[in-house]
């Protein structure tokens, strides 16, 4: 019998946090939905930039920038190589269920499949990227965030910081990314796992993201702190501060 009240305490456990994950789900909504559609690739009348609209009805190419097929790589110069077997992301700060992901937990995670931009501060964007991974509102959800919890501290494996604002993390096609062109995203995209945010520039998707820091205030990144935007919107051409 003590098997059967075990099972059947496991079984409300796993029952109780999917209740507190979706809660936790729905009070970013309420909290964060309204700033979401306030945000530049959302509510810009007149976004600058040229061509047909994009998927957000955005001109399709941002100000200033150049279409490239290539896809140049850019970063620190150091490639953290971790083994799968010893990969994790945490995701802390400011909530009450942290986590800590192995590669499997992630791949257990449901996957999304999303076509998005990439635009690189540096004047280059590249068109139509497949991406496969995990949402980074999934993860974000899971942690069940404090209700003052409203920035986030993406740390990565080489050393680079960047930060983001709750209403540009929770955006649909903001991945943790592990796939790109259909195979294993390579070391010098930012593999085995990296963050994309396809409506803001480039810099703003940790490489090789190991740790998602949410937080309170806002704290600056890496290039933040060496004068990039703090914004970084490429349809107001927001590239430097
Ligand atoms: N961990 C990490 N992530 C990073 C960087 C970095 O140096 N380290 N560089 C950023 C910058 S400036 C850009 S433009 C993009 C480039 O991604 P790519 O090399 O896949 O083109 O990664 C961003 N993410
Ligand atoms: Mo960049």
């Amino acid at each position: 019998m003590a098997d059967k009240d075990d099972s059947e305490r496991g079984e409300r456990g796993e029952r109780g946090k999917e209740a507190r994950i979706v809660e936790a789900r729905m009070k970013l909504r309420g909290r964060f939905l309204a700033r979401m559609q306030e945000t530049p690739s959302m509510a810009d009348a007149r976004p600058m930039g040229e061509g047909p609209p994009n998927r957000h009805g955005m001109p399709r190419l941002p100000p200033g920038q150049t279409e490239t097929t290539a896809w140049p790589v850019l970063d620190l110069g150091i490639k953290p190589e971790v083994a799968l077997g010893k990969w994790r992301l945490v995701v802390d700060g400011a909530c009450a269920a942290p986590l800590c992901l192995g590669w499997d937990d992630l791949m257990a995670l449901p996957q999304v499949d999303d076509v998005s931009d990439f635009h690189c501060v540096t004047t280059w964007s590249k068109f139509d990227v497949p991406w496969r991974g995990v949402r980074l509102a999934e993860v974000i959800e899971a942690a069940q965030p404090h209700d003052d919890a409203s920035f986030l501290l993406c740390h990565a494996y080489d050393g680079y910081t960047v930060n983001l604002p709750m209403e540009e993390a929770l955006k649909p096609d903001v991945l943790l990314a592990h796939t790109a062109y259909g195979k294993p995203l390579e070391l010098d995209h930012g593999g085995p796992l990296r963050v994309i945010t396809p409506q803001l520039y480039a810099w703003k998707g940790a490489k090789w993201v190991a740790r998602i820091e949410l937080m309170n205030h806002d704290v600056l990144g890496y290039w933040e702190r060496r004068g990039y935007s703090n914004t970084g919107h490429p349809w107001r051409e927001d590239r430097y501060s």
